[in-house]
C-alpha cells in the first residue's frame, strides 16, 4: 500500500548531489561574499553545484556572476524579470543535483546553516517520505514593520492552510527537485512550499536557521507588494488543498518510463 509518492534522491557518487539555487534581481554587492561564505560552508560535503537564477537585474548582477563562473558555479539568466519564483523554478529545472538547497541572494541567509539542513535531509534514518526541511528564522533582522506584517500574515496563512509552519518566507530551504516539480506553479509559489508539499503528501520538516542584516542593496518586497496578491494567493492555496484527492495504490504498479 503506497499513498505517497515515491521520490529517487541522488546519493554521493561522485555525481553532483546537491545543487544550490540562488535567485537573484540586482544583488551586485552581495554575488561575491555569498558565494565565498556558500564554497565555504559547503567545502567537504556531498559533491554540489551553485546555480545563480538572475531574473533580469539591470546592475552588475550579470558582471559580477559572471567573473565567478567555473566547474562549482553556473549562471542563467533570464531575458526579462518574471518574479522571485520563477527564477526559483528555473534553478530547480536546470539543477544537476536531485536534492536543492535555496537561499536567498541578499545575505540574509546564512550558508552556515546549510551542511546541516542538508545532512539532516540526506540522513537515510530521518523521516520517510521526507520532501523538504523549511528553515525557520528565529530571529529576524528586518524592519519593525516587515516583521510586525509578516507575524500578521503568518498567523493567518496558518489558521486557513493549517500547514504547521511559523515561517514559509524563509528563504533557506533544502528539498528534493522531484518532489519540486511535482507542484502546481504559480508566481509567488516559494512563500506556500511547505503547505504545497504537504498537499501532496511529503513530510515537511523545520529547522531553525540564522537571519542577518541585509548589509548591501535594496529589499525588492515591502508591505503592498506583498499583501494584496498574498491574500489572493491564500485563496487559491486554499482551493487546491480542497481540491486534493491522493489515491491510495494498491500492489507494485509497475513504472513506465
Ligand atoms: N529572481 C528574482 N529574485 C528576486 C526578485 N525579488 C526579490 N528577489 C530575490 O529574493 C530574495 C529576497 O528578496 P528581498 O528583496 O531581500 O526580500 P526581503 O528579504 O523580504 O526584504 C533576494 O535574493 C532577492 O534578490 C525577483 O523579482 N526576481
Ligand atoms: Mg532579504
Amino acid at each position: 500500500m503506497n499513498d505517497v509518492p515515491s521520490v529517487a534522491l541522488a546519493r554521493d557518487n561522485g555525481e553532483i548531489v546537491l545543487t544550490v539555487v540562488v535567485p537573484v534581481k540586482n544583488e551586485a554587492d552581495n554575488i561575491f561574499p555569498l558565494v565565498a561564505e556558500i564554497r565555504a560552508a559547503l567545502a567537504g560535503g556531498p559533491a554540489y553545484e551553485i546555480l545563480y537564477v538572475d531574473d533580469g537585474s539591470t546592475d552588475a548582477t550579470r558582471a559580477r556572476l559572471d567573473e565567478l563562473v567555473g566547474s562549482d558555479l553556473r549562471v542563467l539568466a533570464h531575458a526579462k524579470s518574471c518574479g522571485q519564483s520563477a527564477a526559483l523554478r528555473t534553478g530547480v529545472q536546470n539543477a544537476k543535483g536531485g536534492v536543492i538547497a535555496t537561499l536567498d541572494g541578499d545575505g540574509q541567509n546564512d550558508p552556515a546553516d546549510l551542511p546541516r539542513l542538508v545532512s539532516t535531509f540526506l540522513n537515510p534514518a530521518s523521516v520517510p517520505n521526507l520532501g523538504m526541511i523549511a528553515g525557520q528564522r528565529v530571529k529576524r533582522r528586518d524592519s519593525a514593520i516587515k516583521r510586525w506584517s509578516s507575524r500578521i500574515a503568518n498567523r493567518v496563512r496558518a489558521s486557513m492552510l493549517g500547514d504547521d509552519t511559523p515561517d514559509t518566507g524563509c528563504g533557506l530551504k533544502v528539498f528534493s527537485r522531484d518532489a519540486f516539480l511535482l507542484l502546481p506553479y504559480f508566481d509567488h509559489i516559494h512563500r506556500f512550499l511547505p503547505a504545497l508539499m504537504r498537499r501532496e503528501g511529503f513530510v515537511v520538516g523545520l529547522e531553525p536557521v540564522n537571519h542577518r542584516p541585509r548589509i548591501h542593496g535594496r529589499s525588492k518586497y515591502g508591505v503592498n507588494n506583498r499583501l494584496w496578491v498574498g491574500i489572493v494567493d491564500l485563496f487559491g492555496v486554499y482551493w487546491l488543498q480542497r481540491r486534493m484527492r491522493r489515491p491510495t495504490l494498491i500492489g507494485d504498479i509497475p513504472r513506465e518510463d
